[in-house]
Parts: C-alpha cells; sequence; structure tokens
C-alpha cells in the first residue's frame, strides 16, 4: 500500500498549538493534587468517625473492679483506696447467722442485715443475691463509687467480705434508717420537725454537690430518692446505694442509655423519655426529693381532693396563687420558719424545671440555700398534667424501675 494511500486519523488542532503540552501538564498536576486532597480528607473523615464511635460517653464501671477470692482482698481500680476485709465467721457471728430478726429489708442487690461486731460497733451488711445477675453489676458498682467517695453526706463502707460464693458490703449502721420511713409514715413523720427536714435537704444537697462537682470524679447517682437516704443517730442525711451510679469524664455532661434505670416519680423527662442522663437528671430528683420532704406526700400516687394535679402541679398551683405555704404538711405548721420553707419550695420548683437547662447545678442549689438573696422565677414544671408521665415500656420490680426504650 502506497503511503499516500494512508488514512491519518485527524489529531486535534489544539495538540498541535504551540504551549498545550504545557496546559495538559498543568491539568494532570492540578487534578492530580485534587485527587490527593480528597483521598486525604475522606481519610480523615474516616478516622474521625471511627475514633468518635470508639470512645464511650460515659464510664461504665463495670471492669476496673475486681473481686479476687483466694486472696480475699478487693481491689477497686484506684491505689490509694483500701478497704478491710471482713471474715465470714465474723460477719455470721455479728449477724446471728443472718438470723430474719437481723433483716433490715431488702437491698438494691440483696438482703441488708444489721450486726454487732465484737468491739461493739453496729454495722450493715449487704448480702449479695445469689440468684441475681443484675445484682453482681450493682454490688461491683457500689464498691467502685462508694469506697473511692468520702463525704459527711455519703454512707460509709467500712469494708467487705468475700468467701466463697458470698459476697457482702459492710457500712457503718445508720441507726435512724432511710427517709421515707420517716416522712411518709403518719405516726413517724411527726418525729420530724421542720428544723430536721431543713438539714436533710441542706446535707443532701451538699452529698449531691459532692457527687457532681467536689469529689476526684463527676458521678450522676441516677437513683436518687427517699428511701436512698439515710439517717445517722443526729438525723443528719447519709446519700446510699450507688449501684446504679455512673462516672463521667471530665468534659462529659450527658449521656445516653437505651436502659433507663431509676425509680417512678422521680426521673427526669428528658431520662425518661430519651434516655439522656445527666447531673441535671439527679437535680430533677433533688426537686421532687425537697417537695416530698417539705409536704410529707409522694411524688408518686399523689392525690389532691379538688383536682388531679401531681404534687409537682399542686406545689406549682399554690406557687402562681401565692398560696405555696399550705404545701407544708400539718405536722411541721408549729415549728417551720416560713422563710425557710418558701425558700425550700422554691428551689424544689426550680429543680423540677421540664428543661434540663433550667434547671440549677447543685453549687448554685447550696448557694441558694446559704445566701439569701431573690431566687430566678420559676416555669411551670416537668409532667403537669397527672398521667403525663411516659408509662411506657415501664417494668417496676421493687421499687426500681427498669426501661427498654426504643431509640428515636
Ligand atoms: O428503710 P430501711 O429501714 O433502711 O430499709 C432499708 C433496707 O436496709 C434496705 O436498703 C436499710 N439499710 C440499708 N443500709 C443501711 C445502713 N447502713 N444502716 C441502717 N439501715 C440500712 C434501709
Amino acid at each position: 500500500m502506497a503511503v499516500s494511500d494512508l488514512t491519518i486519523p485527524s489529531i486535534p488542532e489544539s495538540i498541535y498549538k504551540p504551549g498545550s503540552n504545557k496546559k495538559r501538564q498543568t491539568i494532570i498536576v492540578v487534578v492530580s493534587i485534587l485527587s490527593i486532597l480528597v483521598m486525604v480528607i475522606l481519610i480523615l473523615a474516616i478516622l474521625y468517625a471511627w475514633r468518635k464511635k470508639k470512645r464511650p460517653q460515659v464510664i461504665v464501671p463495670d471492669e476496673p473492679v475486681q473481686i479476687i477470692d483466694e486472696e480475699y482482698t478487693m481491689e477497686t481500680g484506684d491505689d490509694d483506696t483500701e478497704l478491710s476485709s471482713f471474715s465470714l465467721t465474723k460477719i455470721s457471728k455479728s449477724t446471728n447467722d443472718f438470723a430474719n430478726d437481723k433483716k433490715l429489708g431488702e437491698g438494691g442487690f440483696g438482703p441488708v442485715y444489721k450486726g454487732v461486731l465484737d468491739d461493739g460497733r453496729e454495722i450493715a451488711v449487704k448480702r449479695l443475691s445469689k440468684t441475681s445477675r443484675q445484682g453482681l453489676g450493682e454490688f461491683k458498682n457500689e464498691v467502685k463509687f462508694i469506697a473511692k467517695l468520702q463525704h459527711r453526706n455519703l454512707v460509709k463502707l467500712l469494708g467487705y467480705c468475700i468467701q466463697g460464693d458470698e459476697s457482702m458490703l459492710i457500712y457503718e449502721y445508720m441507726p435512724n434508717k432511710s427517709l421515707d420511713s420517716f416522712i411518709f409514715d403518719t405516726i413517724k413523720s411527726s418525729l420530724l420537725d421542720w428544723s430536721d427536714r431543713y438539714r436533710i435537704i441542706h446535707g443532701t444537697a451538699r452529698g449531691l454537690l459532692y457527687l457532681h462537682q467536689d469529689s476526684r470524679f463527676k458521678i450522676v447517682h441516677r437513683d436518687l430518692k427517699a428511701s436512698n437516704i439515710l439517717l445517722d443517730v443526729d438525723m443528719n442525711p447519709k446519700i446510699s446505694d450507688f449501684g446504679l451510679a455512673r462516672m463521667f469524664r471530665e468534659h462529659e455532661n450527658e449521656a445516653n442509655t437505651n436502659n433507663v434505670v431509676g425509680t417512678l416519680g422521680y426521673l427526669a423527662p428528658e431520662y425518661a423519655v430519651d434516655g439522656t442522663f445527666s447531673e441535671k437528671s439527679d437535680v430533677f430528683s433533688f426537686g421532687v426529693l425537697v417537695l416530698e420532704i417539705v409536704s410529707g406526700k409522694k411524688n408518686r400516687g399523689f392525690s389532691h381532693e379538688k383536682d388531679s394535679d401531681n404534687l409537682l402541679a399542686h406545689a406549682w398551683r399554690l406557687f402562681e396563687e401565692g398560696m405555696v405555704v399550705q404545701l407544708l404538711g400539718a405536722e411541721m405548721r408549729d415549728s417551720c420558719v416560713v422563710s425557710e420553707v418558701l425558700r425550700s419550695i422554691h428551689i424544689g420548683l426550680l429543680c423540677v424545671q421540664h428543661h434540663a437547662k433550667d434547671r440549677p447545678t447543685m453549687s448554685s442549689v447550696v448557694l441558694m440555700f446559704d445566701k439569701e438573696g431573690a431566687l430566678p422565677r420559676p416555669k411551670q414544671p416537668a409532667f403537669f398534667a397527672k398521667g403525663s408521665v411516659p408509662q411506657r415500656n415501664l417494668v417496676s420490680i421493687n421499687d426500681i424501675t427498669m426501661t427498654t426504650l426504643e431509640p428515636r
């Protein structure tokens, strides 16, 4: 075939234009740089998303607690925390072999017994129920927290006893037992006058402030209620039962759970509905507790002859009508200091605000009690209408409520 017969495909003119090679190279360089940039950004985004997913929002204190049977020692995951170990023989003897008449009641993870040691010291022994799996988790949680915390308004853990299949925690004995056995009892409630109640409110606030802010860790109790406030010989309050408590990292403010645990009547709305808990959900429970202490009425199951208000709604209505002092239980009318009663109810209403952001922190609460200045005006509290407390998926076991909520 003659060379002249060959058809040479036409080549775009631009390729032959002077400088077109340079232009092509520039395009290649720009496209390459852009591709690399996009890839780097993509890799960084994937790494960020992966790390975020890996980091837990709340430290669930399961692992650091180790119970070593053979050596009868207990590690709390913290070097400077030493707990005394008690032998099973000693504890059995002190409780008369866990006699029925020594039983004080049922706690979060099992029965509680009164004991007297050889040196005359009175103790309360919490015995882990062998059949409860949930109990073991709560037992470990309790050790983890209470062993590290020391405050005059927290119950004191003296030691432990772990032998064979027995696991027990030993506390100082609180002769006056729990607050609910006084304030909701028609006869015993008259034994708590206003000054006792005001001291209990104040002491509980200080104990909670310590948990939220002043201890080495930020701890949310998650089950603050009248039956978890124990009273010592002088009626000073001690917060107890850390089986459901959670520890937060330094800059973490809230966490989410699908497993809402706590007690009906004390649960903050965002926790009960969305599973979001924070120090402000404890503040809500504290607010309910204050209104219960002042009124002598349980929030859960409250009924008022005139309307269908719950305790929070009743307190709010009286507050709006300027008659809030009527909330005070009849048994305290003679002993009360009206300004303290009004201030307590006002602070209680601020604590039960619907939105967590509208509730004060415990440090503000303590300041409000300590100083005499004007208080911010509360808005209508949460769960205003009776029956508005969400009842979906609620399972109640011994006053402890567990709900499993589906994510939205
Ligand atoms: O209201 P209570 O008589 O006081 O019944 C409960 C029961 O045990 C189950 O928690 C009582 N209790 C718990 N810890 C102590 C303690 N350290 N001192 C005295 N009683 C206690 C509580």
